[in-house]
């Protein structure tokens, strides 16, 4: 098998090339390619060296599919030495995407020059990892403390521009970036310019409490997570250790990492989520209708959102409503919500004024029949959601997809309301749908392949994350959400305090407690939901009846200032009510409930088992494509912990055979048919 890495010598300059596509990952045969490269290079005529790649990015990293291996060498870390420790000067020369240990390849480079597109960053930390490979010691030496701490503990890329401005990278050059690469090599070999090593760089002067400013400050935003503060403790052992001293730490901390179960966690769903773009069965050439228009119906609070999510990718959006007044409401909401992305300057105000030009109001269904897809965010009616199927089927010219965002209702009901049901699929966005990554794709039953693919595809653009779900109550999230909710509230009316639960839940991960969640979501619309039910559908009334008695008082939670918590006006607050202690201790007591206290170990187990019980339903029911696709949509939808990797993985990794012993203990405890083990359960767990 020939080598991913070819080492040419262009006149006086040796040029390494790599091409290891998709990503140019630094696998092991790119390792060793690079090795054999550089080494020759130091007995050959070559004056000056060039690293570059070919294909759609420089070296996006580590090849994480290694990781969990027993390592091969070379190893990484001693490579890069290598390449610093060249008696001729190196440049890497940067497109796409330098990440993780690609943009430490090019820190132990001498010099670096990058595309004007190209981005450059440290993402380790989203994989539970820190920079192995000697960036928590160069970067600081080169880029000062501040900014090294900022690319390595947030992960966010920076453009090449950024990277320019703090000496990460040399030079920025445009057009033929192997050949600028190699004329710039020429100019540094001919000037007599030697080498440069960022090891020998001094860490440029900074204040020495930002170390622990940054840790009281990642212990709030990355609750829990280890990489975050050992990336700490090295980028401040690089101020005050000599190089390789900082790099034996930099080693001990990566490897405690890499063997952590929070980095297995968030490894597994940097894999799940590419797998979850995938359909299994819907061959890869599926053909993609052109989705260069788009319609909403309904200016509310989801369907404002969804209009940004696609003017921001550039996508001319038609905003409908009923009328004139709905409409300007509609439209103010988005102004309010674009004028604070540039207040917090997540947006410039030309690309905020750009992306608001592209939303157009109307109240003119005819406005819609060029629209290449149209989605319907009106509230939850089924018969309103019919009756506007049956337009936009009249409306809308043939080819065009039609979206429901509906959160659960049928969707092969709502494309029955149409005679083109092939074209009719479900698109469902999470709230504030601007700012929720995730968007469940609903396959109807008649659900056209191209339509599927297209919709998957499009997510992608408007930087979403797609997951298939097949059609049943509630998808995959809200479906899974149900038995959650049902435990935290027979929590609530059997012993435990809203704030008991939800504390318990937040110290174990979840973003925020179920209680809260609830006032967020709104009591009155799982009130609604339930009256729409009949009496048998509606489940244990013990789990329910608080937030009925509570949505019955208009307490309808954050909107109405009061539900499960009271809040502050003006500062959203939330705090106990006894009010709210004393209706649950009246409705246990007249379900003749005798009020016990509740371990919080066994609130946590109680939810998240009930979680995965019903995942493992789901996955069996084939409503989800693999367990992993649920793990996506938790945590890009429902603030489960990404260092617990989602409820099916976190179930793995503590043992199905220990969930379902437990499942059996709360069976016995709680009731035979809200505990029945899932079948799969059953059957993964016995063998
Ligand atoms: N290793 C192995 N496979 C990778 C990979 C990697 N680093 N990056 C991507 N892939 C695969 C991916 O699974 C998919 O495969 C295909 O490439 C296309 O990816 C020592 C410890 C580069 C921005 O964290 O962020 O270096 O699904 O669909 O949207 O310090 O991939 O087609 O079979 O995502 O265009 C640090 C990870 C590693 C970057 C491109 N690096 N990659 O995005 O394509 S740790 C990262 C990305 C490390 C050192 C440490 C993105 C991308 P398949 P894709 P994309």
């Amino acid at each position: 098998m020939s080598s991913p890495v070819r080492y040419t010598l262009n006149d006086k300059i040796g040029v390494i090339t790599i091409d290891f596509p998709p990503v140019n990952a630094l696998s092991h045969a790119v390792r060793q390619g690079l090795h054999d490269a550089i080494a020759a290079a130091q007995v050959d005529a070559s004056e000056a060296i060039v690293i570059v790649c070919d294909g759609r990015t420089f070296i996006a990293g580590a090849d994480i599919t290694e990781f969990g291996k027993p390592p091969q060498k070379p190893l990484l870390p001693d490579l890069l030495d290598e390449i610093e420790a060249s008696a001729k000067p190196v440049i890497a020369a940067i497109h796409g995407t330098a990440l993780g240990g690609g943009l430490e390849t090019a820190l132990a480079a001498h010099y670096r020059c990058a595309l004007d597109t190209a981005r450059v960053g440290l993402p380790e930390v989203k994989l539970g990892l820190l920079p192995g490979a000697g960036g928590t010691q160069r970067l600081p030496r080169l880029a000062g403390v501040t900014a090294a701490l900022d690319l390595m503990t947030s992960g966010t890329p920076i453009p090449a521009a950024k990277a320019l401005e703090l000496g990460i990278v040399d030079r920025i050059v445009a057009g033929d970036l192997r050949h600028a690469a190699i004329a710039w090599a020429c100019e540094l070999a001919g000037g007599g310019k030697g080498v440069r090593r960022s090891s020998e760089q001094v860490v440029p002067d900074f204040d020495p409490s930002i170390f622990d400013s940054y840790r009281s400050a990642l212990a709030k935003r990355a609750k829990g997570q280890i990489a975050p503060r050992h990336i700490v403790s090295c980028v401040q052992a690089a101020t005050e250790r000599p190089f390789a001293e900082g790099l034996k730490l930099e080693r001990e901390l990566f490897l405690k990492c890499l063997e952590s179960p929070q980095s297995v966690a968030m490894r597994h769903l940097f894999f799940a989520e590419r797998q979850a773009a995938k359909i299994d069965g819907l061959p890869k050439d599926t053909p993609l209708r052109a989705i260069d228009s788009v319609g909403v119906i309904g200016g509310g609070t989801m369907g404002g959102g969804i209009a940004m999510s696609f003017a921001n990718a550039g996508i001319p959006v038609t905003l409908i409503e009923i009328n004139d007044d709905a409409l300007a409401h509609g439209l103010s909401i988005v102004e309010k919500n674009y004028a604070a992305s540039v207040k917090r300057g997540k947006l410039s105000e030309d690309a905020a004024a750009e992306c608001r030009s592209l939303i157009k109001g109307s109240t003119d269904y005819a406005d819609l029949e060029n629209a290449d897809l149209v989605i319907e965010a009106v509230f939850e009616d089924p018969e309103l959601k019919k009756t506007i199927f049956a337009r936009l089927d009249a409306v809308c010219k043939p080819g065009a997809i039609l979206a429901t965002n509906t959160s659960y209702q049928d969707v092969n009901v709502i494309a029955a309301a149409t005679r083109r049901p092939g074209d009719v699929i479900g698109l469902h966005f999470f709230s504030p749908a601007n700012i929720m990554k995730l968007l469940e794709v609903v396959r109807g039953d008649k659900t056209a392949d191209d339509v599927l693919a297209t919709c998957m595809s499009l997510a992608k653009k408007i930087r979403k994350v797609p997951v298939m779900s097949g059609v049943c109550y509630g998808f995959i999230g809200n479906r899974m959400l149900q038995p959650y909710f049902r435990e935290a509230q027979l929590c609530l009316i059997e012993g435990a305090t809203p704030a008991q639960v939800d504390t318990a839940m937040e110290a174990w991960g979840m973003a925020m407690g179920p209680i809260r969640v609830a006032d967020l979501a709104g009591i009155d619309v799982g009130y609604k939901a339930r009256q729409a039910l009949l009496e048998e559908e509606r489940g244990d009334p013990r789990a329910s009846r608080v937030a009925d008695v509570l949505a019955e008082m208009g307490r309808f939670g954050q909107k109405t200032g009061a539900g499960f918590y009271r809040y502050d006006k003006a500062t959203r607050r939330h705090e106990s009510d006894p009010e709210v202690l004393e209706i649950i201790e009246r409705e246990a007591a007249a379900f003749g409930i005798e009020r016990r206290d509740i371990p919080d170990e066994e609130i946590v187990d109680r939810l998240i088992y009930a979680l995965v019980n019903e995942g493992m339903r789901i996955v069996d029911e084939g409503i989800a494509q693999r367990p992993g696709d649920i793990d996506v949509v938790y945590v890009y939808g429902y603030g489960f912990p990404v260092a617990r990797g989602g409820p099916m993985h976190f179930a793995d990794a503590i043992g199905l055979d220990k969930v379902y012993q437990r499942v059996l203990e709360f069976q016995e405890r709680f009731g035979a048919e809200a505990w029945a083990p899932a079948p799969l359960l059953v059957k993964l767990a016995s063998r």
